[in-house]
């Protein structure tokens, strides 16, 4: 056998530079580029690898090990789970600062190959700088962290356990059913441990994307359910667009007439615009989506996990025979609800149900089709209304809470109204936490490729900007334009990878909607507890004096922060605009500025879209000092009377 004589590093990158995926008769780089921040846990293994082998495998420099993580997982959703991106990180805290990333990519079932350091294998030199003593587990490291929020995990202790934890880690990576973070826990000796590999460890090998085919009983079963079915209803979630199934999903409800809900990561998922296509569903759908969902009796859920903000708690189906049928690639998602499952791919099942529906006599579905078309009618001149900068905002549509003056003129939802103005088809919106994603969900319109990129499996603050530039890698076309949308609070917690734009040189449009707080938190405590403690951004009313009887609180002025000034600190061309007229100048001014832009917008606080007229089991406190809570808590135990076990 002929060998390569390598480092542990210098085998693992080499392995890396050469992983293929192949989708739909595309053959690319499954991992073509890798991140990192160095220390002393793998500068001198993997920091010599990838400075030995950067024309294979370039490497980009980060601010944050968490954000480069988030970074992979937006250049992975964006290639619809085709490829991926490394990440490297030191022993100890670097290390650590990615278990969140972890957790964001395996809830939102993205590929990402997380190399943290370890302590060193041969432990007698230990403790190292930075290293857990752990009083009874001596193998156990912070690494171990990573078990719980990561689908594949493994520790190299030898050399040549890479030749099975690599090909192992690949097929979970490329897998559509068990994907997520996968870690390859590397001590900081051993990667710089020599060792002799061979040769065809380091062949060029592809991995097929598969797409499991469906059964055909299975498929008869939900076409008889289809066909059966008066109320029908289809939610289409993320597994529609990484299968790459609008297609097929538009000839099914085309053929049949069925309304398409989407939820989060579905967004987008329907590409036509048709009377058949509804949007968001849920906590942060339409109003008019979920009228219809109250009164579905079968619905068809694809590719989704049907989270409780899909289902409102399991509130949302109130049909007393409702049915679920389901199609997903993954046993245990499609068997939510109790449903009949087609287990398969999206794209491949749709069509096989498509044309088994065709084999039995469908029910009269005119009535409920007639009552979608009316349904979605009343919501559409609401969704304008709110969106239209030219609609001044009335300030008595907020109940309970007073509506500050901060100098804001446009609401939230007139801020969406303009991006929807600017954004074309190729451009790409990301949101994930505060106010956001729930709005984009809710008024969006993602037809016509105007690409809606939610992270709401985690819905982690602090992955925006990261993820545009994920995405911006994904697609580098530059007529398209990525906008990252996140509130003043999320901007707070993580601008920093702004600096990585602007070493990059990448293009990506960062739209802050400054509006002093956690107001999307303040806005569930308004209904939980009644009363403002802790969410909005207010100056102390005081010393904070930890001796006094009765402390001071944060019940003072707004915070005075210049999020413009951050953002020019960071390398970013900022602007901050205030009117329609300023805001819409703004996107256009910037549109083809080769670098990273903030535009931060100031909107009225407390000033939200229309509610989407559902539950959540968010439970006030059974007791309290107050009747306000009280009060809420009579309110939530009402709604808990319309929860329902379906299967
Ligand atoms: C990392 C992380 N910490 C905490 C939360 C809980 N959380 C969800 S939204 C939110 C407030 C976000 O504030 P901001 O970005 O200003 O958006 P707004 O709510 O004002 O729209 C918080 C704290 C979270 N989702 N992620
Ligand atoms: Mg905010």
């Amino acid at each position: 056998m002929n060998t390569v004589r390598l480092t542990v590093a210098q085998a693992l990158v080499t392995y890396l530079s050469k992983q293929y995926s192949v989708a739909d008769g595309r053959r690319r780089r499954l991992i073509p580029a890798a991140l990192g921040i160095f220390g002393h846990g793998n500068v001198a293994g993997l920091g010599q690898a990838f400075d030995q082998l950067s024309d294979a495998m370039p490497f980009v420099q980060g601010r944050n090990e968490q954000a480069l993580v988030h970074l992979a997982s937006g250049f992975a959703k964006a290639s619809r789970r085709h490829a991926t991106l490394a990440v490297t990180a030191s022993i100890g805290p670097g290390a650590l600062n990615m278990v969140t990333g972890a957790g964001l990519a395996t809830v939102n079932r993205l590929p990402v190959l997380l190399l943290p350091g370890d302590a060193y294998a041969t432990r007698h030199q230990g403790p190292v700088l930075q290293q857990l003593q752990h009083p009874s587990e001596a193998d156990t490291s912070v690494n171990d962290a990573f078990r719980p929020v990561s689908r594949f995990f493994d520790r190299i202790t030898r050399p040549e356990q890479l030749l099975t934890a690599l090909p192992a880690a690949m097929r979970v990576l490329t897998d559509p059913v068990e994907t997520g973070a996968v870690v390859i826990s590397l001590p900081q000796d051993i990667q710089s441990h020599a060792y002799d590999w061979p040769e065809g460890f380091f062949a060029e090998r592809d991995w097929t994307i598969r797409r499991p085919a469906p059964d055909a009983d299975e498929v008869d079963a939900v076409a008889r359910l289809l066909a059966e079915a008066e109320r029908p209803l289809i939610i289409a979630g993320g597994g529609v667009v990484y299968s790459g199934a609008t297609p097929e999903l538009e000839d099914l409800a085309s053929a049949l007439g069925i309304p398409v809900a989407e939820t989060f990561a579905g967004k987008g998922a329907v590409q036509r615009k048709e009377w058949w296509q509804l949007g968001g569903i849920g906590l942060e759908g339409t109003p008019a989506t979920n009228e219809l969902a109250r009164d579905a009796d079968l619905v068809l859920t694809v590719g989704s996990r049907l989270t409780d903000f899909a289902t409102a708690s399991h509130s949302l189906f109130q049909h007393p025979d409702v049915r679920f049928a389901s199609i997903n690639v993954n046993v245990h998602d499609a068997d939510r609800l109790g449903a009949t499952g087609i287990v398969a791919d999206a794209k491949r099942a749709l069509s096989a149900l498509t044309e088994a529906v065709t084999r039995h006599r469908p029910a009269d579905t005119t009535a409920w089709q007639n009552r979608v078309r009316e349904t979605a009618g009343r919501w559409a001149p609401v969704r304008a209304a709110a969106l239209d900068p030219d609609v001044p905002f009335d300030r008595a549509t907020v109940a309970g809470d007073v509506v500050p003056d901060t100098g804001a003129v446009l609401t939230q939802g007139q801020l969406i109204g303009l991006l929807q103005e600017h954004l074309r088809s190729g451009d790409t919106i990301v949101a994930a936490a505060g106010g956001p994603p729930g709005d984009l969900q809710k008024v969006w319109d993602a037809t016509d490729g105007r690409h809606c990129h939610l992270e709401f499996g985690f819905s982690c603050m602090g992955y925006e900007i990261p993820a545009g530039i994920g995405v911006r890698l994904a697609d580098p076309d530059r007529d398209h334009r990525v906008v990252s949308f996140l509130g003043d609070g999320t901007f707070l917690m993580a601008p920093t990878e702004l600096v990585t734009a602007a070493q990059e040189g990448l293009p990506v449009t960062v739209v802050i909607p400054e509006n002093h707080g956690y107001q999307v938190i303040h806005r569930l405590q308004m209904g939980r507890s009644g009363r403002e403690f802790g969410n909005e951004f207010r100056y102390r009313t005081g010393p904070l004096d930890l001796e006094s009887a009765k402390p001071a609180r944060l019940e003072g002025e707004y915070l005075r922060v210049d999020l413009a000034g951050i953002a020019t600190g960071l390398g970013a061309r900022a602007i901050t605009a205030t009117t329609a007229d300023e805001v819409r100048a703004a996107l256009t001014d910037t549109r083809d500025h080769d670098g990273p832009v903030v535009i931060v917008v100031p909107v009225i606080p407390h000033a939200d879209l229309p509610g989407a007229g559902v539950w959540w089991d968010v439970a006030p406190a059974e007791v309290s000092d107050s009747d306000t809570v009280a009060r809420l808590r009579t309110e939530y135990e009402q709604g808990l009377t319309t929860r329902r076990w379906y299967g």
